[in-house]
């Protein structure tokens, strides 16, 4: 049995390949040369050392070459990849980087060094080195070191039900699995061409655009942001073959297209058209925009169905129907099922349960939280706490089993987590966070809150003092100040009551 992990480098990278690799800019890289720049990372990395046995390495770049590097490197050396969120509060990398006990923190090269003070100092606290991306490489390429497929991969922050969001760790096995299963249900090829926009800090991302493109041998476009001029322009002039967002991206270029002279809209539509594929994911495509943009590109969208602890579960076909408001059935080599309450598998169609997934694509571990781990198993299935039921084998995303979880723009947000920073305002008694139904957003977060006495609370106000302490995307869109919240007998609030209002 091979045990030892072919994740380094990937199968593409393995061998001399002028394909082009990354685009960045007007820069291309090939194969070849991003081997180049993963080797002499990874030896930069390694030192002396002949393995990083699982350090825990953080980086903090845009989407580049070099995050690429950072990362694939990282896995060639064998430590552990923690890649940050560019656009977290210092609070919140504060957590990531002690959670994760990280050790050494890469940053690039593009960055302007004053908006990395707070970073450095931050870093300095804790005690870890920041090294800069061009120190780190080394015209010395190193021996690798042969990796068993268990050893510890990666670590992305999810927000779960519970204050602060926690380290979700996959394996190289785990990743393989991950990456495997997409190129042969979405049928990945070696002349895909793919734009990635969307943050490098999940599972959508880094295994599903980059991973995937990579492994086949496919072109990556790699934007630091949703730059929607420069994409449109891109898919105008035909430069992908596939295309990935989440709903709101979609969502934001319908109302784009709809501001746009028809020549160029229809020039653009044509674009969409001629890929071979186009997914939604991340969050619910509701029917409507599935409809929407059938009717604008001739695309049938293909839903898909994941999560950080398991990368893909679910998928409509790409041979087959693509079922409007449906997720699809298992991915290959993925096993999901529907629990009802009493813990029993439910068979046969139109009863709701719970979804479980078993398969080699299932995280490891909760980092330092055993309990968490533990308690996220029943008898080997990993429980997402997502509700679905299943309509002639089809699986259909129902909600959550937790009011506490907000999905906004693909991103996952943990109420309580919202609360927790809230409660620290000086103006603010009690607050509760909830998501309300939203077209733009999928859920729009918006804050209840009850004022302490003879204070008031404008919005604007509370904007801009969550800015320095949590994400952007994180900051209520809605404030309403209340008397008190509605609470039950046990005192906990009763967030189905805030929904009605
Ligand atoms: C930006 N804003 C948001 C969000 N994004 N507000 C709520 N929710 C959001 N997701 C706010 C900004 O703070 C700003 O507010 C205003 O919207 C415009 O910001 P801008 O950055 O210009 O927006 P954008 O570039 O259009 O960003 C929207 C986006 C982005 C492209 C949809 O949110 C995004 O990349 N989302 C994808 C997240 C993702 O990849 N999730 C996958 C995780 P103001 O104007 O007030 O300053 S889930 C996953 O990985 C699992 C495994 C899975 O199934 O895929
Ligand atoms: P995250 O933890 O950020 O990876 O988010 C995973 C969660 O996103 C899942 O547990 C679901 O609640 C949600 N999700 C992902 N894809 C879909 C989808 N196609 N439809 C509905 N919800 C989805």
């Amino acid at each position: 049995m091979n045990t030892t992990t072919n994740m380094r480098p990937f199968p593409a990278i393995n061998y001399s390949n002028n394909a082009v690799a990354l685009n960045e800019d007007a820069a291309q890289w090939t194969y070849t040369e991003l081997r180049q720049h993963i080797d002499r990372l990874a030896s930069g990395l390694l030192g002396k050392a002949r393995d990083l046995k699982e350090e825990r390495i953080a980086f903090f770049m845009p989407a580049s070459v070099n995050y690429v590097a950072t990362l694939l490197g990282i896995w060639r050396a064998g430590g552990i990849a923690v890649p940050l969120n560019i656009a977290a509060a210092m609070p919140e990398i504060e957590h990531a980087l002690s959670c994760a006990k990280v050790t050494r923190l890469v940053v690039g090269i593009s960055s302007p060094a004053e908006s990395l003070t707070p970073l450095f100092s931050l870093c300095r606290g804790l005690n870890i080195e920041v090294l800069n991306f061009s120190d780190v490489l080394s015209d010395k390429i190193m021996v690798m070191p042969e990796l068993d497929i268990e050893r510890r991969a990666m670590m992305l922050f999810t927000s779960g039900t519970t204050n602060k969001p926690k380290g979700v760790v996959s394996t190289h096995k785990n990743i393989r699995a991950q990456i495997t299963t997409l190129l042969e249900a979405w049928n990945w090829q070696v002349e895909d061409s793919i734009p990635l926009f969307l943050p490098l800090h999940h599972i959508h991302g880094i295994i599903n655009v980059l991973c995937c493109a990579l492994w086949i041998g496919a072109r990556v476009t790699l934007f630091a942001r949703f730059d929607m001029g420069t994409i449109l322009a891109r898919v105008e002039d035909r430069d992908y073959s596939v295309f990935m967002a989440v709903p709101t991206i979609y969502v934001k270029i319908i109302g784009e297209l709809e501001k746009l002279p028809e020549p160029r809209r229809k020039r653009i539509c044509t674009g969409f058209k001629d890929m071979r594929l186009n997914i939604s994911g991340s969050a619910a495509c509701p029917v409507k925009l599935y409809n929407q943009w059938k009717e604008l590109t001739g695309q049938t969208l293909l839903e898909r169905y994941g999560m950080t602890e398991i990368g893909m579960g679910i998928s409509n076909p790409y041979f087959g129907e693509r079922r409007a408001g449906a997720v699809g059935v298992p991915l290959p080599g993925v096993e999901a099922e529907l629990f009802d309450e009493a813990g029993n598998i439910i068979e046969g169609d139109d009863t709701p349960g719970e979804i479980r997934i078993r398969g080699d694509n299932v995280f490891l571990e909760y980092w330092d939280n055993p309990k968490a781990t533990e308690d996220s198993f029943i008898d080997g299935w990993f429980c997402t706490g997502d509700v679905a039921v299943r309509e002639t084998g089809y699986y259909r995303i129902m909600g959550r089993s937790s009011v506490d979880i907000i999905k906004s723009g693909g991103y996952k947000l943990s109420a309580l987590e919202i609360e927790g920073t809230l409660l620290t305002h000086e103006s603010v008694a009690e607050c509760a966070v909830i998501g309300v139904e939203d077209e733009t957003w999928g859920e729009a977060v918006t804050a209840f809150v009850v004022l302490k006495p003879e204070q008031v609370l404008e919005y604007a106000a509370l904007k801009r003092w969550c800015e320095t302490r949590m994400s952007p995307y994180k900051i209520p869109k809605h404030l309403r100040v209340v008397e008190s919240l509605p609470r039950n007998a046990m005192g906990k609030v009763m967030k189905p009551e805030l929904k009605k209002l």
